[in-house]
């Protein structure tokens, strides 16, 4: 089996490759600009990328959700085609950055442990970076959103990541008077996500749901930052896991996040 040291999950967020406000809007700028700190971190890392004005956009349209399934199949092809386009853009600023993107579906871990593992590694061991994205998935019922905050959470326990960077449009967790959390912890009663009502504009859970995924990495040993990714100099910072300006997710290893 490749073996994979130290590698670090980036989800690149819907909000930071597009502007969720106007449909189908891609931030090439932004993208590049993430996609040179990353090349020149030189660090083995696999990138998810949200759905943004893409994705989310499309699967509203059709009423498709993480939160129940639909039999809209009409609904299924062209949500993942948005994404599609929108993964062919994401991957085409990384090239110009100097990455190599290896853009794949988030299926292809469904044949998790050994096989996904050892896929992954033997990508980012020939100096490809592995790219994937929120999707939509049959559950047995119909189809559901699958978040990439989701998929970030299965990749960081199939890779055992040292960290996972959680690239948003701000400047990561607000408390109530818009100040940055610097550390979550298990026992953190700063930031109530339910009641900022972030799931507004998101078929999937907006950011109650990253929090809580982001939770669930914590507690499985993997350091979790958010981050801006407006502000390539402290994305870069957290990715390097320096001081950067944003929040940590810290909860003691084994502690469940419920
Ligand atoms: O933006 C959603 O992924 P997310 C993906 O990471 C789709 O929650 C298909 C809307």
């Amino acid at each position: 089996m490749e073996r994979v040291t130290s590698v670090v999950v980036v989800k690149l967020g819907g909000s930071v490759v597009s502007d969720k406000k106007v449909a189908f809007s891609y931030r090439e700028r932004v993208v590049r600009a993430l996609g040179k700190a990353m090349a020149s971190s030189r660090l083995p890392i696999v990138v998810v990328h949200g759905g943004g004005s893409f994705g989310h956009t499309v699967a509203k349209e059709h009423g498709l959700s993480s939160a129940k399934s639909s039999p809209s199949t009409k609904g299924v092809s062209e949500t993942r085609e948005a994404m599609l386009r929108l993964d062919a853009k994401v991957c085409a600023s990384l090239s110009a950055a100097g990455m190599h993107p290896y853009p794949f579906s988030p299926f292809t871990l469904l044949d998790r442990e050994e096989g996904g593992r050892s896929f992954i590694g033997r990508l980012i061991t020939a100096g490809a970076t592995p790219v994937t994205f929120g999707d939509v998935v049959h559950d047995g019922k119909g189809f559901r959103i699958l978040s990439g905050d989701t998929i970030c959470v299965e990749l960081a326990d199939l890779l055992g990541a040292a960290r996972c960077v959680m690239s948003v449009d701000v400047d990561g967790l607000l408390d109530e008077r818009g100040e940055v959390i610097k550390v979550l912890g298990e026992n953190s009663t700063k930031f109530s996500p339910l009641r900022k009502g972030s799931r507004k504009s998101d078929a999937t859970g907006g950011i109650s749901l990253k929090v809580r995924e982001a939770m669930r990495m914590a507690s499985s040993g993997t350091e979790v930052r958010l981050v801006s990714g407006l502000r390539p100099a402290e994305f870069s910072k957290a990715l390097r896991g320096v001081e950067f300006h944003g929040t940590t997710i810290k909860v003691p290893h084994g502690v469940s996040s419920g």
